[in-house]
């Protein structure tokens, strides 16, 4: 079977780290691109790589001219604690650098009248409870309740996702002969957590430093309350996800727009796991008020049988899994 050509911006990321080397492994060529030089483990699973800023519309177009690309994974972002430190650069990226995949993809895929997938991760982040009280009364939020996000990320996911739709659907709606060829697939996911890197600039980030921190006989300052409860997800089940959805045939899928989920956990509860494995650790909580606010505001679970509907999504960790079978021995592998 022919490879498909695809196209994974943000490369460098957390969730390229491992989704380059299955695309590597599976039916696929990567193409890469990257503000910053690609880290040299990557290098292997990358037939070309593209340094550059995703808002670049010149490098894009070249990019869609030259590498005859099927599918995006549209990866490249500025995360929730980042993007509220500089909201206006986090909109350009995000809300920027969507609008060029999505228009240079397009122009190129109206040219030779082929189809390209764009798969689109979005997150929790567009979700905005508006209290405490709602967030630990509602469970198992479908994908359109209590979209009211308070951070420009949020934000600019959810108006990500509408511009996706747009392409696919609507685009210069006035055109009556105007052929559309984008596919768009998104998937809203939790709070990831990696084995192999750290976050940086997100807000769920207390969960994946806790562990990374405590592995390396360091202790640990929690930004949220003990109490604070969000959905999470073992990286390979996020990059599974992403795999089940580019696969899946479009006639199978009922919606653009998909919840994925895999276990809930309170920081407490992470902290518990944590301290059986590293007991000399000594984990404490001193909430930020702002980063709290942002947790607060976010779902405890959300719904996704749609997704286990449609393209036959379910995890393969659940809470106990996650940490036993691969956040503890992989993590405890790499600092020891
Ligand atoms: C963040 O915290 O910003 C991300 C997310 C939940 O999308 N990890």
């Amino acid at each position: 079977m022919e490879k498909r050509i695809a196209l994974v911006t943000g490369a460098n990321g957390e969730v390229g780290h491992l989704l380059l080397g299955k695309l590597a492994a599976g039916n696929y060529e990567v193409v890469a691109l990257d503000l910053n030089d690609l880290d040299q483990t990557l290098s292997g699973f990358v037939k070309k790589f593209y340094k550059g800023d995703i808002t670049d519309e010149a490098l894009l177009s070249s990019i869609f001219q030259n590498e005859h690309i099927d599918i995006v994974f549209h990866l490249a972002a500025v995360l929730s604690t980042s993007g509220e430190k500089n909201p206006e650069l986090a909109h350009h990226v995000n809300v920027g650098g969507t609008l060029n995949i999505l228009k240079s993809a397009n122009t190129i895929s109206q040219a030779s009248k082929k189809k390209i997938t764009v798969i689109y991760p979005s997150s929790i982040a567009v979700y905005g409870l508006p209290d405490l009280v709602t967030k630990n009364s509602a469970s198992f939020i479908g994908e359109g309740q209590f979209t009211n996000p308070i951070t420009m990320y949020g934000i600019n996911k959810l108006y990500g996702e509408n511009l996706g739709i747009y392409f696919e659907k609507y685009y210069k709606l006035l055109e009556k002969s105007q052929e559309r060829y984008i596919d768009f697939r998104c998937i809203r996911f939790p709070g990831l957590i990696s084995a192999v890197t750290v976050p940086s600039g997100g807000t769920s980030d207390y969960a994946p430093e806790m562990i990374h921190t405590a592995a390396q006989g360091q202790g640990y300052e929690s930004f949220v309350r003990e109490d604070s409860v969000l959905p999470f997800m073992a990286m390979p089940d996020a990059v599974k996800a992403l795999l089940l959805i580019a696969d899946a045939q479009k006639e199978k899928l009922t919606q653009n727009v998909y919840n994925v989920s895999s276990f809930s956990v309170s920081a407490k509860e992470i902290a518990e796991i944590v301290l059986k494995v590293f007991p000399e650790t000594m984990i404490g909580y001193n909430p930020d008020p702002a980063r709290q606010r942002i947790v607060d505001s976010w779902p405890s679970n959300v719904n996704d049988t749609t997704a286990r509907r449609d393209w036959s999504w379910s995890p393969d960790y659940d809470i106990k899994k996650a940490f036993e079978e691969y956040l503890i021995p992989e993590i405890t592998k790499k600092y020891s």
